[in-house]
């Protein structure tokens, strides 16, 4: 095995024996075997593109955005159910060549589009398609930026379309780039432009996942969180999946059984259509690396939507009460599966719920979130009133993933020792480094402005795009805006491409940058768009915010 797409990849080079995340040997294997079916796939169906043909594409498309997801950092841990989906992907590629060959295309001759394996090759054959097969550092580095954007696409476009939500282009880009990075015929520099063009159209699909979630569950408002607990039995939802959510709430509501939810789905209580539940009661815990120790004092049964799954010590008291759908799997873990029509059946997690105690409360009180682009803008003269008078000298988005690295307490240091004229906008389980210290207010603005999940860092965006509009800027980094951005997995990638893709510049990305990014692309995206690393808390802030007295207030 060989991977070093997150940010824990081991010595920040590459795992190479077992994933710092638990992934196994066999199952890494198995993740490039299949990138290498949907990199086949989408050779065929690019090319039945191209020359205008109609077949399935939906089916091709669902194949690779689904298996792109369940190779994403801490999502998928189960060697059969990726098993399963190479063979899916084996059969569907064989059908799409008889297709394209019956109706006159000429597929290149790459093993890719043409190898097909028994499950008792996969094995043997995997390592022979894995990251490291690309010789050339430089365009490996290049392939593997793109594919890490595409794998954080895949998951959002995958959210969009559980709520009916569909961008046929960005489906049928997510197969041209695999194609394009395939064929091996773009120089550096044309990899360099795919790149950005990954970003634009992550921009797209996280624009399609916003219009996904508002439309159906209304515009996130400011809400203040409960991070206590009630006296009834629990049942904790962690991942990013809304759909799940509205299911699940729904299939409790009169049973008796509250809901919580953790990590990446706390925005959850700022959607209106959810908010109505009486049985939600709030937020238990918080970023996905303290689930062990949570899942403990919870109690009750935990349901994952998606990543991220730490998996458990073999003593784990919970192991028996944890499940998982769509994308999201483990071997010690139940597997709740899509019916038909989209339904998800979860009363065998409600009458485990029903057996269970209370959880246990590990805190109390409440946060404050729900500041996405409907509420922000609606404030929009306040914001940008503050700003010209200099009660808010700068915006530091601070958005991105948690991880359990002891280098990331640089976060919450940087939250808590920025100057109180400064207001952090944040998405994505980042937050949760900084989101419960009392950081206080500017003019009735709290300092800590959460936006919502990784994805939802289009939220932030289109602020962004709308300060500059009212301030009347020509440039997108002239607006006091500085962005210290936290990663771990490919969301967090996918997110990276977009800022980029707008024109965002001087991004810092911490706490290491990436391991797949070879010195030379470093230096391209150093020298083209200025990312940097992070150094001490002290220098960060002298260095790139600056102190109030220092500061010149805008006009
Ligand atoms: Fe290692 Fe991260 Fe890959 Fe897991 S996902 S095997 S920790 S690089
Ligand atoms: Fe967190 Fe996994 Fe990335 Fe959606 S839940 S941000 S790390």
């Amino acid at each position: 095995m060989f991977c070093y797409q997150c940010q824990e990849t081991a010595g920040n080079k590459g795992c190479s024996i077992k994933g710092v995340c638990g992934k196994d040997f066999s199952s890494s294997n198995l993740m490039d075997l299949l990138i290498f079916n949907l990199k086949g796939i989408s050779i065929i169906t690019t090319h039945m593109r191209r020359a205008g043909l109609d077949f399935d594409k939906q089916k091709a498309e669902k194949a690779v955005s689904e298996s792109l997801f369940a190779t994403i950092t801490n999502a998928n841990f189960d060697y059969d159910s990726i098993a399963s989906r190479v063979k899916s992907t084996f059969e569907l590629k064989a059908a799409l060549k008889a297709e394209a060959i019956e109706k006159g295309i000429k597929l290149p001759e790459l093993d890719a589009v043409h190898v097909q394996l028994t499950a008792e090759e996969y094995d043997a054959y995997a390592p022979k398609v894995g990251i490291l097969r690309e010789t050339n550092e430089d365009v490996r580095s290049l392939k593997e930026l793109v594919i890490y954007g595409l794998k954080g696409m895949a998951a959002y476009a995958e959210h969009a379309d559980r709520l009916g939500y569909r961008d046929e282009a960005v489906n049928a880009f997510m197969e041209r780039a695999l194609h394009d990075i395939t064929l091996g015929e773009l120089d550096a520099e044309q990899l360099t432009s795919l790149v950005i063009e990954t970003g634009s159209n992550g921009v797209a699909v996280m624009a399609l996942l916003d219009k996904a979630n508002t439309e159906s569950y209304g515009n996130p408002e400011i809400t203040e969180v409960n991070i206590g607990v009630g006296t009834r039995p629990g049942i904790l939802i962690s991942g990013h999946d809304l759909k799940d959510m509205e299911m699940l709430l729904e299939q409790t509501e009169g049973t008796g059984v509250d809901v919580y939810t953790h990590g990446e789905m706390l925005p959850a209580n700022y959607y209106p259509h959810f908010k109505k539940y009486k049985h939600f009661v709030g937020n238990y815990g918080n970023a996905w690396w303290q689930q062990r120790e949570e899942f403990e004092t919870f109690n009750g049964p935990i349901l994952f939507t998606t990543n991220c799954i730490v998996p458990p010590k073999a003593n784990a008291s919970y192991k028996d009460r944890v499940y998982t759908t769509n994308a999201a799997a483990h071997p010690s873990f139940k597997y709740v599966p899509t019916e038909e029509n989209g339904y998800k059946d979860f009363s065998e997690i409600i009458e485990v719920a029903k057996q269970c105690q209370a959880p246990t409360a590990i805190e109390e009180g409440s946060i404050i979130g729900g500041f996405a682009h409907h509420q922000v803008l609606s404030i929009a003269d306040q914001v940008v009133e503050a700003v010209k008078s200099g009660a808010i000298r700068k915006f530091i988005v601070m958005s991105g993933c948690d991880g359990r690295q002891a280098g990331r307490n640089y976060f919450t240091d940087f939250a808590e020792q920025l100057p109180s004229d400064t207001v952090i906008l944040t998405s994505g389980c980042a937050k949760f480094r900084y989101n419960k210290l009392q950081l206080g207010t500017i003019g009735g603005i709290p300092r800590v402005l959460d936006a919502g999940q990784c994805n939802d860092s289009y939220s932030l965006a289109v602020i962004a795009l709308k300060l500059k509009e009212v301030m009347g800027l020509d440039d997108i980094n002239q607006l006091p805006i500085l962005y210290n951005i936290a990663w771990y997995e490919q969301k967090a990638v996918i997110v990276l491409l977009a800022l980029l893709s707008l024109g965002v510049k001087n991004i810092h990305l911490g706490p290491t940058l990436p391991a797949f990014l070879s010195p030379n692309v470093a230096n391209v995206l150093i020298e083209n768009f200025g990312i940097a690393g992070i150094g001490t808390v002290e220098d960060d802030i002298k260095n790139y915010v600056g102190f109030p007295e220092e500061a010149t207030v805008m006009a």
